[in-house]
This record gives C-alpha cells, sequence and structure tokens, in this order.
C-alpha cells in the first residue's frame, strides 16, 4: 500500500488494524469517550500503563462509567479487553468496577484479560504513596494516592508482586511478606491479614475465570491473524515519567514507547495513533502550567466543562490551548490525527486564546523545555480568534458547526501541523462529529 494511501486509511482510527489512543497534555482530554467509539469496530481494547489514577468517562445509554482499571472497549460484547503487562492493577478496585456491569446486565466473562507480568497495587504500595505525599520532609506532586509510583519503584527494584505470583497461593504470600519488610525498612507499615484474605477470594474468581494469561502472546497472536486491536492510553504525554514536567508526572510511560514495553507489541505494528486534544489544556496536581488561567476565565472553563478529577474529585486547573505543548507532544508521539475534544465548552467564550509561542529572554524557544525551572522562566505569546456564541451542543456533523468553530480548528491543524479527525461537542457517546 501506498505511504499516501495507508495514511489516508490509518487518520481516524476507523479503518487500521492497530490504532492507539493517546492523551497529548496533562490528561483528563476524553480518551476514554473516543476509544469506546472506536472499540465497536474493533475486537480487543488494551490498556498499557497505568492504573487506578487513571479516569475514564464513558456517557453512554444514558449511563455514566468512569471506569478507572476497566479498558473502555468493555461495554461492546464482541470485544476482549486486555490490562497489560505495564500496568499496575488494584484488584478490589477492578472487582468493585465490574459491579456496575453486574448491574447493567454487561457480561464481561471471558473478555477481561490480565496480563500475569502486571505488577499488583496494595495496601502497602497505597499507603506508601500518601505517606510520601504527606510528609513535610517530601516533596508534594499532587498524586491521586492510588499507589502508583511506589508499585512501580517496587517494580523496578524488582521486589515487586506480579498478577502471575496469584497462581500459586504460597509462592504469593511468601512474595507480600517479602514486600511487606521491604515497606517497614521505610517507615511503612501496612498490609494486613484482612487483604490478603481478599486477594484470596478475588484470586479465586480469576483462576475460574481464566482471567489471568499471559497477554502478549495473546496480543502477538491476535495481530499476526489480522485481528483489530485498540489500544487505550492512561494519563497523558506531559506526565510521562521520561518526557513530561519531571517530577511533576505519573510514573508510567504514558507516550508511544509505552505501547510497546507495556504490551509486548512491536512499533511497526502500529498504524495510527491519535492524539486527544482538549479544546483548552487542564491539569490536576502540581507543576508547571504556562497557559493556566488564574481568572474568570479559568473559573468558566472548570464550570461549564465540569473540570474535576474522575478518580479524586479535586478541581483541575484550566487554561487556554497551548501550541508549544502540543507540538512537543507530537514531537513524540507523531499522531496521524487529533480528536479536539470538548469544543462545546468554548461555546459562550467571547474571545479564544492559543497559546503559539514560547520565549525566553526575548528568544523564540520551539518545544517544552526539559526542566520545570526553564519552564517557570517562559513567556507565552497568544494569538486570538473570536468565539462563535452558540450552543454547538446537539451538532453531529462537521458541516454545521458554525464557520468560527471551523475556523478554530483549522487555526490548530495550521499552528500543529496535524489534521483534526473527531471533534467532540459533548460528553455523550454521540456527540462526536467526525472531520475525516
Ligand atoms: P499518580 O497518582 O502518581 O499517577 O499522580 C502523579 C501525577 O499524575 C497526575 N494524574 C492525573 N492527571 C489527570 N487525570 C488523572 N486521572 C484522574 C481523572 C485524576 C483525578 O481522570 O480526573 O481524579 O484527580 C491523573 N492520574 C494521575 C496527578 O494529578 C499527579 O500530578
Ligand atoms: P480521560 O481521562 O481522558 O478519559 O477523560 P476524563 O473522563 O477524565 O475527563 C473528560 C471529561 O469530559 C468526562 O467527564 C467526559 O464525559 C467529558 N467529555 C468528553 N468529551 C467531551 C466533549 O466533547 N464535550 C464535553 N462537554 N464533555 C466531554
Ligand atoms: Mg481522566
Amino acid at each position: 500500500m501506498s505511504v499516501a494511501k495507508q495514511t489516508a486509511r490509518c487518520l481516524n482510527g476507523l479503518k487500521s488494524n492497530v490504532a492507539v489512543v493517546l492523551g497529548a497534555q496533562w490528561g483528563d482530554e476524553g480518551k476514554g469517550k473516543l476509544v469506546d467509539i472506536l472499540a465497536e469496530k474493533y475486537e480487543y481494547c488494551a490498556r498499557f500503563n497505568g492504573g487506578a489514577n487513571a479516569g475514564h468517562t464513558i456517557i453512554a445509554n444514558g449511563k455514566k462509567y468512569p471506569f478507572h482499571l476497566l479498558p473502555c472497549g468493555i461495554l461492546y460484547p464482541h470485544t476482549k479487553n486486555v490490562l497489560g503487562n505495564g500496568t499496575v492493577i488494584h484488584l478490589q478496585t477492578m472487582f468493585e468496577e465490574l459491579k456496575q456491569l453486574d448491574r447493567d446486565h454487561i457480561n464481561y466473562k471471558g473478555r477481561l484479560l490480565l496480563s500475569d507480568r502486571a505488577h499488583l497495587v496494595t495496601s502497602l504500595t497505597i499507603a506508601a504513596d500518601s505517606k510520601s505525599e504527606s510528609s513535610s520532609k517530601n516533596q508534594f506532586l499532587g498524586t491521586t494516592k492510588r499507589g502508583i509510583g511506589p508499585t512501580y519503584a517496587s517494580k523496578m527494584n524488582r521486589y515487586g508482586l506480579r498478577v502471575g505470583d496469584l497462581k500459586n497461593w504460597d509462592t504469593f504470600l511468601l512474595k507480600y511478606k517479602y514486600l511487606q519488610g521491604k515497606f517497614s525498612e521505610q517507615g511503612v507499615n501496612a498490609g494486613s491479614e484482612e487483604e490478603l484474605q481478599e486477594i484470596k477470594l478475588l484470586r479465586e474468581r480469576m483462576l475460574a475465570n481464566n482471567m489471568i494469561t499471559d497477554t502478549v502472546v495473546l496480543m502477538n497472536e491476535a495481530i499476526k491473524q489480522g485481528k483489530r486491536v485498540l489500544v487505550e492510553g492512561a494519563n497523558a504525554c506531559l506526565l510521562d515519567i521520561d518526557f513530561g514536567t519531571y517530577p511533576y508526572v505519573t510514573s508510567s510511560n504514558t507516550s508511544i514507547g509505552g505501547v510497546c514495553t507495556g504490551l509486548g507489541i512491536a512499533p511497526h505494528h502500529i498504524e495510527t495513533v491519535i492524539g486527544i486534544v482538549k479544546a483548552y489544556t487542564t491539569r490536576v496536581g502540581e507543576g508547571p502550567f504556562p497557559t493556566e488561567l488564574n481568572d474568570q476565565n479559568g473559573e468558566h472553563l472548570r464550570k461549564v466543562g465540569h473540570e474535576f478529577g474522575t478518580t479524586t474529585g479535586r478541581p483541575r486547573r484550566c487554561g487556554w490551548l497551548d501550541i508549544p505543548l502540543l507540538r512537543y507532544s507530537h514531537m513524540i508521539n507523531n499522531y496521524q490525527s487529533i480528536n479536539i475534544t470538548k469544543l462545546d465548552v468554548l461555546d459562550q467564550v467571547d474571545e479564544i486564546k492559543i497559546a503559539t509561542k514560547y520565549t525566553v529572554n526575548g528568544e523564540e524557544i520551539h518545544f517544552m523545555p526539559s526542566t520545570i525551572e526553564e519552564l517557570s522562566q517562559v513567556k507565552v505569546e497568544y494569538t486570538t480568534v473570536k468565539g462563535w456564541n452558540q450552543d454547538i451542543s446537539k451538532i453531529r456533523s462537521y458541516d454545521k458547526l458554525p464557520q468560527k468553530a471551523k475556523d478554530y480548528l483549522s487555526t490548530i491543524e495550521e499552528l500543529l501541523g496535524v489534521p483534526v479527525s473527531w471533534v467532540g461537542t459533548g460528553p455523550e457517546r454521540e456527540a462526536m462529529v467526525l472531520k475525516q
């Protein structure tokens, strides 16, 4: 297939064999919604990173599903849903989420598969996260306190607990106790017989339902057989442990490289990478944010966009769209196209600003600098575009969008050099416009 045809075929993710959906900013762009929409056409939906820190919201059939661990393809009965080796799983949270599926009579038997290489989040790593965030000796990062950092740290330290360890309860017990000792050395005294009993019961359910498997083989066999695989990123590029605003980041590779290491699939299998870009910018937790609005405009975006954490309920910080940040994000992930989400949140904004340039001492810098000290020194230059002052939340086709909204989208395309494929006009599954 020619490169031109390949690109056109893979632009919006509807026809590619392996497509990846990634957050392009600081998270909460609306990844869950596009994953849910695309999953209708895919056989597999796989998470490669993160854990229950993520909050991916789907609004479908009049119901709201705020998923933290379950892949967003799970609502379709034909899909298989995978938590890959790069994820960190708190079993109690996962089974709690499954209760909503039970209530809605969504059968997930045989459709939820956990990598035997994925790591387990326990009360030990959760307690360590909370302790680190509340100690005055530590830098406060504003984590979700879901145990993510300490679980990945235990993995790197090579004493983590893996899902596969659950296959043999005696082995698991030994490893759990060993981990308890390790955390106790760090002054974290957690873990309990009660938790062990909880895990034991959940383990039995998982083994009875063949939920634990070698997902590396599963994914590669699926791809070899031409089955369609949709990959769901959690968190986002600027929260990546390597490429994000370190140390104000999460502890996984949230960007394209994480797909390969977090699922065990080779890069050349990936046909489409779609970046999810909110029509403005938000971030939750600490860390630099060059286009942040600490004024009425920021309040307006938070209120109209319901910008509160899906996992913790924390108010999200809001600001204008930031092109230098997105250019950097695009350099890392090489998006074939982007999905602009929450365009409707700008409906009543008279003048919309877009950050076009960062300068330091009058000199333009083209990308996000690598240190937060440098980032805090950047001056941001903006361009202003007129708002459309019209309710677009019921619009379902690109042609019907107001001209000024189309102009906003074209300005983003030109400044970023990436086509827009999808446009979100409201939170519901149906409120998505296909542009190309
Ligand atoms: P962690 O818990 O160790 O991953 O936190 C480290 C940083 O990563 C940020 N982070 C997030 N940012 C946006 N959304 C996330 N998910 C939730 C949501 C957040 C919530 O969907 O709204 O409910 O508060 C998420 N998860 C992690 C976090 O804020 C830290 O800056
Ligand atoms: P994710 O973590 O990237 O999946 O995003 P979250 O679910 O944390 O946050 C996105 C929020 O915006 C959710 O409440 C979604 O229901 C909502 N949402 C997604 N797309 C749109 C959209 O186009 N318009 C509006 N108004 N809300 C949206
Ligand atoms: Mg979220």
